[in-house]
């Protein structure tokens, strides 16, 4: 094909005065070899911002196709298995920023992201291929394949899960190969067409293109969500084991004692950690999870099996060992579910079995000692939360709760399988840099008054929580400026395996006061001042803030 194959589509083209300079202009350039034949002359490269508009309208719907057809067919959205791998892959300093910064945030984060980091490269590829449109095509595919890699790869996944990267990128890369295949013919002097049918056509093509990404993700987004509230509204019937009163634990009015935080933790405001961009969505009529490794009988335990043993509520603090000093990723629900001991001395633990190690459905593991199952603290496998079936963002249908070890140890959500093995497997975290065992470290926070926010003089209090799950708190002691440590008056003890509250009385003067907490636990240690970072086995310290008396 040569630049004349346009000239039927330009005579459609209303006719004026830069059009007609146009097509002055090639005719002019038009050289004849020596055989006679018409020769393309020489002409202009695309500028290469048109190139990196293309990249940037085609990548967009290569990814937006691969989003829809992945939202349709229910598999894990490219960008989404693209993502678990970059948190699987990411460095724990790295990780630790991001969690210390973005909070719960920082998923979104990631998201944005991988977008940023997508965009730049389709502008780059579209750029590199106004000069050779194979760069581009190659390009596209190039990102279409690790997308496909990444979907295939994730645990649930299978090689269909590859189709949606896959036919994104054939789209895309075909769209940008049709913008992009015939450059345009700049017309030299200073009658320079500003907007020549080619460039229109370009315009036109390229804004088509952008405005059907941008349709097709918003459509897969739309699915998506649905899809998810949906499976959550189901999810949240009530379990008629449950009743309707939901809760049966009698929570004593006087555990509470720090205004900001209440004993009971609602799931709304309950923390969130994990490395899943999708909550994995189990049916189930058709879940179970296995109960295998060293144990003489293997058992599969369907949800219905679980409703019909005997149940258990039980009032139990988690927290994260990302947790700084005075942190917020700690909280405190009445879990309800079958003891884990019982399910163990159903399977019969043998001899030599040293973890209790367990998977989720979307592939995260983490392992214990079994004598955390064993020695009568009450690990379970929990199916509600604060008188609800979990909520999906905390497991549903089941999780494990053990009380004193760290989530990261212990905490597995969308439970798939407990195996009883040796110490040689190695929970997700810890090849990452954490420590294998995660006993949570007495520690204490300050809820009232907030750091630098101002009260007013006179009688007033200081009041928080301390924990040390499943030795219980003993003594919690306050020291305002630099003088003497004061004993704060302890709420009630629910259980040795939750956060207890406290409460001093305190006169305040105006001015800046440094007000720190420590904690005694019930085996008499007291928290350490020594300040150690999170990793590898969670933060020590004592939470000192700023309280501003006006
Ligand atoms: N499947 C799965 N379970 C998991 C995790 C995870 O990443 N995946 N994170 C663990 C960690 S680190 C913590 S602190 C707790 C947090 O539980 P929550 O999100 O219900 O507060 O879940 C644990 N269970
Ligand atoms: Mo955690």
């Amino acid at each position: 094909m040569t630049e004349f194959d346009n000239q039927p589509d330009r005579a459609d083209e209303a006719p004026d005065a830069t059009d007609r300079a146009g097509v002055a202009d090639d005719a002019d350039l038009m050289e004849v070899d020596a055989i006679g034949t018409p020769a393309v002359p020489p002409r202009p490269a695309r500028p290469w911002w048109q190139g990196a508009w293309a990249g940037l309208a085609a990548g967009g719907l290569a990814v937006a196709v691969g989003m829809l057809i992945a939202a349709i067919t229910d598999v894990v959205s490219p960008i989404d298995a693209v993502g678990s791998d970059v948190i699987d892959r990411t460095p724990r300093a790295v990780k630790e920023w991001a969690i210390r910064n973005f909070e719960t945030n920082d998923k979104l984060v990631l998201r944005i992201g991988i977008f940023t980091v997508l965009a730049l490269a389709a502008m780059v590829i579209g750029a590199l291929a106004t000069k050779r449109v194979w760069i581009g095509v190659a390009g596209i595919g190039a990102f279409g394949v690790v997308g496909a890699l990444a979907a295939a790869g994730r645990p649930g996944e299978g090689a269909g899960s590859a189709v949606p990267s896959l036919v994104g990128a054939v789209v895309g890369a075909s769209v940008l190969y049709v913008m992009l295949r015939r450059p345009a013919v700049e017309v030299p002097g200073p009658s320079a067409a500003p907007l020549g049918w080619d460039r229109r056509r370009f315009l036109v093509t390229s804004g088509t293109t952008a405005v059907v990404a941008a349709a097709a993700g918003a459509v897969a987004h739309r699915i998506t969500s649905n899809r998810e509230r949906e499976f959550t509204s189901q999810a949240a019937q009530p379990i008629p084991e449950f009743g309707d009163t939901g809760v049966t634990v009698d929570i004593p009015a006087g555990a509470d004692a720090d205004p900001n935080t209440p004993f009971i933790t609602p799931n709304d405001d309950f923390y969130r950690i994990d490395t899943a961009l999708s909550f994995p969505r189990a049916d189930v009529e058709n879940w179970s999870f296995t109960i295998e490794g060293m144990v003489d009988k293997p058992l599969t335990v369907t949800y219905a099996d679980l409703l019909n043993r005997p149940q258990v509520e039980r009032v139990i603090t988690i927290c994260c060992v990302s947790n700084e000093v005075g942190g917020r990723y700690i909280g405190n629900a009445v879990w309800r579910g079958v003891m884990l001991r019982d399910l163990l001395e159903e399977a019969g633990v043998q001899d030599g079995a040293e973890q209790v190690y367990s998977t989720s459905l979307d592939g995260w593991t983490c392992g214990f000692p079994v004598g955390a199952a064993l020695d009568g603290r009450d690990a379970m496998v929990a199916v509600g939360m604060n008188g609800e079936p979990l909520p999906l963002a905390h497991g549903y249908p089941a999780r494990l709760i053990v009380p004193g070890l760290y989530g990261y140890v212990s905490a597995t959500k969308w439970l798939s399988k407990i195996e009883l093995t040796n110490w040689e497997r190695e929970g997700y975290w810890v090849p990452r840099g954490w420590s294998r065992e995660g006993p949570i470290k007495t520690q204490s926070r300050i809820g009232y008054p907030r750091h630098r926010v101002p009260i007013d003089p006179g009688p007033g209090k200081i009041a928080g929580v301390a924990w040390a799950q499943h030795r219980g708190i003993e003594k919690v002691e306050v020291q305002i400026d630099d003088g003497e440590w004061q004993v704060a008056t302890l709420a009630t003890d629910v259980t040795d395996d939750a956060w207890r509250q406290w409460v001093l009385d305190w006169d305040a003067t105006s001015g800046d006061h440094q007000v720190r907490v420590r904690a005694t636990d019930k085996t008499g240690a007291t928290q350490t001042e020594e300040r150690t970072p999170v990793a590898p086995d969670g933060a020590t310290g004592w939470h000192t803030i700023t309280v501003r008396v006006r």
